[in-house]
């Protein structure tokens, strides 16, 4: 495994997908500072300055893209929950990676993968959590409700030692859920989740769908109950 660390970068996945070729299974990059962070469907991710984490991962797995890798996003965020409870807080997670406290978000994951026609030339999956932030600039995040480890805490955060001991947390998980799959860290991503049980709607797309959420199922869907209906999803947003 082996870490670059830049000072600024447009967005280390940028910097991860360009330069994918020259980089090992399990090279980290690492920036300071992102210019262009990005999130899921061209949303933003915002830098709040210095003492927050931008990181990713590049993985290369196998050759051809395989289902399961789809829920490594989901490993991270479990990864990430088991970290931040040894910082003596209280994570949940919701469906399909984001990491709360209180229901405020302090992370975001973006996995992209990158082929070559049908040859998968690697995965690239992004991770930026929030650990030194001010509070008046966590108030100006669009849309939606944040938080930072610092402000949770009222302490500062080391930035480096977070990365390790996420690093590790990952690891620790990576190399047997590809061989087992979601089963895996199913019951770890389970009892960390704050949407089941409950009435949800799920922006897929361009539509809103409605539905009790009744479980995750051993691929990481969610399986919502519409009236008598089950309704699997792969992707979408909990609003
Ligand atoms: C995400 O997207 O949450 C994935 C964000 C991934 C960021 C990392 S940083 C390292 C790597 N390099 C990149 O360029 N990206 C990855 P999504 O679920 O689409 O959520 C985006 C939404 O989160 C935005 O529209 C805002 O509402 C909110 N948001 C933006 N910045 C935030 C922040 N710093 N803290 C909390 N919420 C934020």
């Amino acid at each position: 495994m082996k870490v670059i660390r830049l000072e600024k970068v447009d967005s280390t996945n940028n910097y991860a997908k360009l330069n994918i070729e020259n980089f090992a299974d399990k090279t980290i990059v690492h920036a300071l500072s992102q210019t262009s962070g990005r999130g899921r469907l061209n949303r933003s991710w915002v830098d709040l300055g210095e003492g927050n984490l931008f990181m990713s991962f590049v993985l290369k797995p196998s050759d051809v893209y395989k289902e399961e890798y789809s829920n490594i996003t989901q490993v991270l965020s479990v990864a990430l929950c088991k970290v931040l409870e040894n910082y003596g807080l209280f994570p949940e997670i919701k469906w399909p990676n984001d990491v709360l406290i209180d229901g405020k978000k302090i992370a975001g994951i973006l996995s992209e993968s990158v082929m070559s026609g049908s040859l998968l030339k690697g995965i690239v999956l992004g991770i930026g959590v929030n650990l030194n932030a001010k509070s008046e600039d966590i108030t100006s995040i669009p849309n939606k409700i944040a938080t930072s480890l610092n402000l949770e805490l009222g302490t500062d955060i080391n930035m480096e030692h977070f990365a390790d001991e996420l690093i590790a947390q990952f690891f620790a998980l990576y190399d047997e859920f590809l061989k087992i799959g979601f089963e895996y860290i199913a019951d770890d991503y389970i009892e960390r989740n704050c949407f089941l049980n409950k009435e949800l709607n799920v922006q897929v797309f361009d539509n809103v769908i409605t539905g009790l959420a009744k479980s995750i199922n051993d691929r990481g869907e969610l399986v919502l109950l519409n009236e008598d209906k089950e309704l699997v999803l792969t992707i979408g947003d909990i609003l």
